[in-house]
């Protein structure tokens, strides 16, 4: 297939203005009747034919403005149909109506796009392109259309049935075990927003009286038994829809919202208008079966899907390459609101840790690609860390660039300017460019060049002339189909840690340089590839803080010494900046020891680090916060920081020797602080009690590592007494890694203890996968024999498959290259049923370059042996060859 060019757009030469749906509900074979009122846009090309996609459909009846087509024996010169295309060559040229009937099987529908069910319901998701899937339609973001729906079912099965918008109308259907409800919805959206459930689910109901005074229906519907489940998530919709009227000053527009649960569901969640579905698990939640790091998701995900009513829906995308418009800029007000909602600092620190695990090594792979993708084969490969993550970041430099002030009144314009609009990122940047007064241009790179910028800085202290200088220098590296990069533009916010561990006032008359209004707001702004600054009248050397709150999306070298590194540590005014200096401080021993291990030798001990770490324990610092502080980077952090030549089982090595050493001379401290912070309180999923679990739960991680039998004893007493889920799987955790009788029976404990609730299962299929022993492929293997687990779910692959993929770094790049074919294996498979969750999974290798050479040939050929496959989808095969090209 040859890929899709965002240089090729072009305007719809039909427009949809008005679609109106009729889907008779059956497990099999669902009727579906559209009539479209269609007309020839003056933007388009006069006189063309229309083209409708499908995929997969089978059509019953086609007339063009009442005129029956006769499908038996279509005239080519009228319709050419195919299951996935319907032509009709030369349309009226005016409005006219287009009235299609397709049949389709929702029980068939294994890839769950399009009408599919989940357990007994009937569920659609349509983003990208799955309306092509339920009827004809010119399945494109940019067709606008405004919906009427009517759905009509067995009053037995599915007693609930919504979709977009009001309901005007419901009743039975006389004579007959059915019933209706009519939907209408005012807002012209794309087919993509379009939604249906029918099902018999249990209902939660609210109110939400936005700042106008419209008072708005809100439903959340569940499985039958789990509606308690779903107060939280009731909760954090309320906090959205208040957050985003006096954050963004965004009110929503409809009588009603409802959010359906299922639990058979490709992603996280879908922005539907008025009618969001989503993934169970970023519904359901109780303090028995959710983690706090489950709250906060359920937090977030709730928000996003609700903010997307403007960033998204109001304002939708032109094309599909414009995914960032909605995605980055929802995911930056989802980061805002949780800001706001938790700890500042302890978020940005989490979300920068997602970012670098997440992005960072895609940006860095064969899979790199720009923030707006210039050309794809799949788009349902686009919804990536770099789209949504790397978009969010951006938008964050954004507004460190122009200020808070000339971001709020250019996110107003843009949402005054292009309400209604499908838009693109010139509209959205042009706003910011007119609220600032500034050229955007060498901005606009951030979205056109793939690639993560390295920062270099030097700097020198002239203690005679009392400078102090700093050399930034920029560079990118070549990512596929981009050699060579022009320089970004890199704000750095910094300051300077003086003797007595303050900041030094950074004045204009002190710096050559750097200008006034840079110096005043401590960010300085890097165009070029080369930037000097010079700090003059400075006493004594300043410890540069550098990057502070992560400024930039960038990679920051610095040979900070040690010992600025635990000023930084201790005394930075940037919370952002202490932990980051304790993680680099971590990942430099560590990288020590990594060589150090594969020279044969036995890992480095450094007492200074523990001494920063002890000092922060002792501090009384937020506990969220010191949690962060502590926990070292992950083995996937370790092995991007490598960057080349990785050896998976030295990095493990040099990490249980890191753990080992501090936990061994913290003993004490750690020990206190896990006794200072047992529960002593009601449960509450708050930030401030959910970061004391996280920092007791930190501190029984090292402490374990130190002393491995005392640490198994306390794991036993906290998984036997525990009374909240993040202190249960905490403990399974510390207990799953040490082999024995009592590993298994905790795991068959807590196997019993939650059997049947999916989701809390999910949690041990995980934890299991992750084991960094060689057996873990056998227990993967055995698992995925277990009755609880199903291929055909994603909830379960992600968690026992995918959790061996992405989370047991010795085991999935074991040496033998077993992981490598199971997990093709698996994609192969798993392919004929569900791509987008096959191919998913095959990103997994997208680092494999960056191996030694024994794994890196070994990876090698499984990717090939996928690509050799003759049947893969075009999502599988388009990881898989850009996975190797
Ligand atoms: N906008 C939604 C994307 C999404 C999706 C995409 C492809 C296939 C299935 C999907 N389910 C949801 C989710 C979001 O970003 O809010
Ligand atoms: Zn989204």
């Amino acid at each position: 297939a040859e890929p899709v060019r965002l240089k090729d757009y072009r305007a719809p030469d039909y427009l949809i203005d008005k679609v109106d749906l009729d889907v008779k509900l059956h497990a099999t074979a669902t009727k579906v009747v559209s009539r479209l009122a269609v007309r020839p846009n003056p933007k388009g090309r006069p006189g063309a034919s229309l083209v409708l996609d499908g995929d997969g459909l089978v059509a019953k009846r086609i007339a063009l403005d009442g005129r029956e087509l006769d499908l038996q024996r279509l005239d080519p010169a009228t319709a050419l149909l195919t299951p996935d295309q319907l032509t009709i060559i030369a349309p009226p040229d005016r409005p006219f109506t287009l009235e299609i009937e397709t049949e389709i099987d929702p029980s068939a529908n294994t890839r769950l796009m399009g009408l599919y069910r989940s357990g007994s319901a009937y569920c659609t998701q349509c983003e990208a392109e799955g309306f092509r899937r339920i009827t004809y339609f010119l399945d494109r973001p940019d067709v606008l259309s405004v919906y009427t729906v009517r759905l009509e079912a067995e009053l037995a099965e599915a007693p609930l049935l919504l979709s977009n918008g009001n309901k005007i109308a419901e009743g039975k259907i006389e004579g007959t075990s059915r019933h209706f409800a009519l939907w209408s919805d005012p807002f012209p959206k794309p087919s993509y927003l379009f939604a249906l459930v029918g099902g018999d689910l249990g209902s939660i109901h609210d109110e939400f009286t936005t700042r106008s005074g419209r008072k708005v229906a809100l439903g959340i519907h569940v499985e039958h038994g789990k509606e308690a489940f779903a107060a939280y998530a009731m909760d954090a919709l309320k906090r959205s829809m208040a957050w985003d009227e006096t954050a963004f000053g965004r009110e929503y527009d409809l009588d009603i919202f409802n959010i359906v649960a299922v639990s058979d569901f490709n992603m996280g969640a879908m922005e539907n208008k008025g009618l969001n579905i989503f993934n169970d698990k970023y519904v359901l939640a109780s303090p028995s079966t959710a983690t706090d790091t489950d709250y906060a998701h359920i937090e977030a995900v709730i928000a996003h899907e609700y903010f997307h009513n403007w960033t998204g829906n109001r304002i939708t995308c032109r094309d599909w390459f414009q995914l960032c418009l909605k995605e980055g800029l929802t995911v930056f007000r989802d980061h805002e609101f949780s800001s706001d909602m938790r700890s500042r600092p302890v978020h940005r620190i989490a979300d920068v840790r997602a970012l670098r695990a997440q992005q960072f090594p895609e940006d860095a792979g064969p899979l790199a690609h720009n923030v707006r993708p210039d050309a794809y084969l799949e788009i349902n490969n686009f919804y990536t860390a770099t789209i949504y993550e790397k978009g969010a970041e951006i938008i964050r430099l954004l507004k460190v660039l122009i200020g808070d002030e000339a971001f709020r009144k250019g996110m107003d314009l843009y949402f005054d300017r292009y309400d209604g609009t499908a838009a693109t990122i010139e509209d959205f940047i042009s706003c910011f460019a007119e609220t600032a007064q500034r050229d955007l241009t060498q901005f606009s790179l951030w979205y056109n060049q793939a690639g993560t910028p390295l920062v270099e800085v030097a700097a020198a202290y002239d203690a005679a002339a009392r400078t102090f200088t700093l050399d930034f220098s920029q560079s990118c590296k070549p990512t596929p189909g981009q050699d060579v990069k022009e320089p970004f533009v890199i704000p750095i916010a910094l300051g300077l840690v003086a003797e007595g561990h303050g900041d030094l006032k950074l004045a204009a008359s002190d710096s050559d340089g750097a200008s006034v209004a840079e110096l005043s707001r401590g960010v300085i702004e890097l165009t070029t590839a080369q930037r000097r600054i010079v700090f003059t009248n400075v006493a004594s050397r300043p410890v540069p803080s550098l990057l502070r709150g992560f400024s930039a999306p960038v990679r920051l070298n610095y040979a900070a010494s040690e010992s600025d590194l635990l000023t930084l540590i201790s005394h930075d005014s940037d919370s952002f900046n202490r932990w980051q200096a304790a993680q680099t401080y971590a990942s430099r021993l560590l990288l020590r020891s990594v060589e150090l291990v594969r020279a044969g030798g036995v890992s480095i001990r450094d007492e200074s680090f523990s001494g920063a770490l002890r000092r922060v324990l002792e501090d009384n610092a937020d506990p969220a916060f010191a949690a962060q502080v502590i926990t070292l980077p992950s083995e996937a952090d370790i092995a991007r920081e490598i960057g080349q030549d990785v050896d998976p089982d030295a990095i493990h090595v040099a990490r249980e020797a890191l753990r080992k050493a501090i936990g061994r001379d913290l003993r004490e401290i750690l020990l206190a602080t896990y006794a200072r912070l047992a529960e002593n309180a009601p449960y509450s999923p708050d930030a401030a009690a959910a970061g004391r679990r996280a920092l007791r739960n930190a501190a029984l991680d090292l402490f374990v590592a130190g002393d491995p039998v005392e640490g198994a004893s306390l794991a036993a007493r906290q998984f036997e007494s525990a009374d909240t889920m993040t202190n249960e799987i905490a403990a399974l955790g510390v207990l799953a890694h040490t082999p024995g009788r009592e590993r298994d029976a905790a795991l068959e404990a807590f196997y019993r203890a939650h059997e049947g609730d999916a989701l809390v299962i999910d949690k041990w299929f995980a934890l299991q996968a992750m084991i960094p022993e060689a057996d873990a492929l056998n227990r993967v293997r055995r698992l995925m024999a277990h009755r609880a687990f199903s291929i055909a779910n994603p909830n379960r692959v992600r968690a026992l498959i995918g959790a061996f993929a992405a989370g047991n770094q010795t085991q999935f790049n074991a040496l033998d290259g077993s992981g490598y074919d199971f997990i093709t294996g698996i994609v192969v498979d798993l392919d004929r049923k569900n791509p987008q969750v096959a191919a998913r999974l095959l990103s997994a290798f997208k680092s494999w370059r960056t191996l030694e050479a024994k794994r890196r040939g070994l990876a090698e050929a499984a990717l090939r042996r996928v690509a050799g496959v003759g049947t893969l989808s075009p999502d599988v095969k388009d990881i898989a060859e850009r996975s190797l090209a």
